[in-house]
């Protein structure tokens, strides 16, 4: 697409949801730095991420996590949130943080702590009625740790009879997303380790059941842009949770270890038309901001999102099929190479100007006097974070 207005329509078009844990506090298991200013509470959060959504523009939406967003009344939440100007998104349940999961949630030996886990997960859909949320987020912590801990197979068995059960609950605008993960927290088996055990369970649930891709959750040398591909090719891709990753399930800022990744990975999103708003593929974040200062780490997120969209927008198909038509590798690779080169900041600059917002959000944040705001009305009580 070489149409500057088409490419900045569709920029303009695009959702991106931040997370409401990136606002609270992290930290590795050696310790959590707190941050002056972070929200103590739900609302806080979603206060946050609404001013995000109005220094970029295009994240109009926030992910809760349940319970560490727990309200007494979800109804008020959302309202007020859309008196921020916001949405309340993705429903991601909690079942991996309590003594009874040590040996796992839904895949658990034990019938009580599989039941409980499960009525947390249908607890979750009944959030989901009040807020209006279409997304239910499962990641499932479970695993083993040694062979012959349990069984592999009869794990698969609970799992799906777990996802059965909430699947057949969800409504008719509702969606479970299934997220994957290859290690973390168990380090011989995960039950559901890769795209392709998430495919399965699935596609044998039916429509209402898709893949979330993690970006963090892969072996080293995974190619994602792959199989996010093949997930397209059967409508099983759900969304995204974008984040970088180094080493492990870092949960690093989107496109800051390899904007090459993340261009490729939204060159296949464009190729198949799915960055619309109703394209059904959900872009959120995953992120931990561990030492940067967290609305204006989430919002230059949300530009580099934008960035490496700008840059696959920008890739002149044409071409790219004329080069691959004629077997020119070099030519063909020569086109996505030269929309990755370009530089795109005065794109969305102007692209900014014209939604009526400042072209550069992060400069715009440190004028605005939130933060100083957030730390002088924040200062006492307890703040929010990983289990808060
Ligand atoms: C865990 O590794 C997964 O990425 C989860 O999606 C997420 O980080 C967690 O559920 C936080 O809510
Ligand atoms: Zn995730
Ligand atoms: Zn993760
Ligand atoms: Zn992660």
């Amino acid at each position: 697409m070489n149409d500057h207005a088409a490419v900045k329509a569709a920029l303009r078009a695009m959702r991106i949801e931040t997370p409401s844990w990136a606002y609270g506090n992290s930290g590795t298991r050696f310790k959590v730095f707190a941050q002056a200013g972070v929200p103590r509470n739900a609302y806080e959060k979603v206060a946050d991420a609404a001013m995000v959504h109005r220094l970029t523009g295009v994240a109009p939406s926030v992910a809760l996590h349940i319970p560490w967003d727990r309200v007494d009344d979800f109804a008020d939440l959302t309202r007020f949130a859309a008196d921020q100007g916001i949405a309340l998104g993705a429903i991601n349940p909690n079942v991996f943080q309590e003594n009874d999961y040590k040996l796992g949630s839904v895949c658990n030996p034990d019938a009580r702590v599989r039941r409980k886990a499960i009525d947390h997960l249908l607890e979750c859909v009944d959030i989901m009625d009040v807020t209006g949320s279409s997304v239910l987020s499962l990641w499932f912590a479970d695993g083993t740790n040694y062979a012959g801990q349990d069984s592999i197979a009869v794990r698969q068995d609970r799992l799906a009879d777990a996802l059965r059960e909430v699947y057949d609950r969800l409504g008719a605008d509702q969606r479970m997303l299934v997220e994957y993960k290859f290690f973390e927290p168990h380090f011989y088996t995960m039950d559901v380790p890769d795209w392709g055990t998430s495919f399965a369970h699935c596609m044998a649930l039916g429509d209402k059941a898709q893949v979330l891709v993690d970006t963090g959750h892969h072996a080293p040398g995974t190619n994602i842009e792959f199989l996010v591909t093949v997930l397209l090719r059967f409508g099983k891709l759900g969304g995204f949770h974008f984040n970088s990753r180094n080493y492990a399930d870092d949960d690093l800022m989107v496109g800051a270890a390899d904007p090459f990744q993340l261009f490729r990975i939204a060159h296949e999103l464009v190729r198949a038309d799915v960055i619309r708003p109703d394209s059904g593929v959900e872009y959120m974040l995953d992120q931990c901001h561990n030492l940067e200062a967290k609305v204006p780490a989430l919002v230059r997120s949300v530009l580099n999102v934008q960035e490496a969209v700008a840059k696959a927008l920008l890739v002149d198909a044409d071409a790219l099929a004329t080069a691959q038509q004629a077997g020119d590798v070099l030519a063909a690779h020569g086109v996505l190479m030269d929309a990755f080169a370009t530089d795109v900041r005065p794109l969305l600059a102007e692209l900014r100007e014209e939604m009526g917002i400042d072209p550069d959000p992060i400069a715009a944040y440190h004028a605005s006097g939130y933060q100083r705001k957030i730390e002088s009305e924040r200062a006492d009580g307890q703040q929010a974070g990983w289990g808060a």
